[in-house]
């Protein structure tokens, strides 16, 4: 099935194919099930499970100084050979400035464990920062992080595709998180791997034609499926077969072609409240693990037995 898939979404992949494998990695929350933040030992079983049911050994967060996670996450991340993106929540000034101090802090003494820090999450997309603005808090980062680690910010790929990350594109990131979700769009399952490759190809070529030859590091920074009791969207079905097979086809489809891909998420949420989604109905993001909170898996996680 995935292969079929693939196949007949191959025109879109051609022009940036490569031969090996592409990384896969996930989205990791800072507390556990019960709202409680993680300590180091937790971290710890986090890593021992991800590793051991999906192989990968890379997680992502999104703000370092939310329940101490950059103290807590870098020496577990040492212990299990783990290496984490770190996040700053730059929207308010007072998150930007604690999520940065939590980086510099201890990055000295985990180098090796820190992959990249990202700089905002989809701050284009709810429109809370123009492509000027974002740069201009990615441009302080690296200010204070210097060259050994990659500064990059993560957004929806339809702000990437419509220019408005134009400025951070030609502004000297060195990594493009593009989030991309069949889901989102309300996609019917059997169409909704299609769309999601076709969302991220679009962004990715517009960055690439944008960054001429510049090297940009580009990632799928989110993708998922909610898994069963979850709320449904539009003619996306929230349900674990339906997720098993958007991983299935979708993540382990573009890890095969040569993607990078976050999977949102690792382990399920209850600890979440409800929000208002974009079609103005509750929606649940307790049950977007791939894992439940107790770390046991969902489906198959191993892209190499898929
Ligand atoms: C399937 O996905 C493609 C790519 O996003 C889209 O153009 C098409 O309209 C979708 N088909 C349906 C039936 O929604
Ligand atoms: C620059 C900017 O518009 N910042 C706003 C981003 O959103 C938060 C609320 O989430 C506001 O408080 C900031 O002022």
């Amino acid at each position: 099935m995935r292969f079929a898939t693939i196949a007949a979404t191959a025109a879109i992949f051609a022009p940036t194919v490569v031969s090996a494998d592409g990384v896969l990695g996930f989205a990791l929350g800072t507390k556990m099930g019960d709202g409680n933040c993680k300590s180091q030992s937790d971290y710890e079983a986090d890593f021992e499970a991800i590793s051991s049911h999906s192989g990968s050994k890379l997680v992502r967060g999104y703000a370092a100084s939310d329940c101490d996670a950059a103290k807590n996450i870098l020496p577990a991340a040492k212990s299990k050979g783990f290496q984490v993106v770190l996040g700053i929540w730059p929207d308010v000034q007072e998150s930007f400035d604690a999520d940065t101090k939590a980086i510099t802090e201890h990055a000295g003494d985990y180098a090796d464990q820190i992959y990249g820090v990202t700089v905002g999450s989809e701050t284009l997309y709810r429109g809370n920062f123009t492509g000027e603005e974002l740069l201009s808090k990615i441009k302080e980062v690296k200010g204070m992080l210097g060259d050994k680690i990659k500064v990059g910010t993560a957004d929806s790929w339809n702000k990437w595709a419509d220019g408005t990350g134009d400025a951070v594109i030609k502004g000297g990131v060195d990594m493009i998180f593009v989030n991309a979700f069949g889901y989102w769009q309300g996609q019917d399952i059997n169409n909704a791997t299609h769309t999601y490759a076709d969302d991220l190809m679009q962004a990715f070529k517009h960055i690439q034609s944008v960054a001429g030859n510049t090297n940009i590091e580009l990632w799928n920074g989110e993708t998922g499926w909610p898994t069963d009791g979850a709320t449904d969207y539009e003619d996306a079905k929230a349900g674990t077969n339906n997720a098993k097979r958007y991983y299935d086809e979708g993540v382990c489809g573009l890890i095969g072609w040569g993607y990078n891909v976050f999977s949102f998420e690792a382990f399920d949420e209850p600890w979440k409240p409800s929000s208002v989604g974009d079609n103005g109905q509750a929606k649940d993001e307790t049950k977007w693990g791939v894992m439940k909170a107790d770390r046991t898996p969902k489906f198959e996680l191993d892209c190499n037995k898929i």
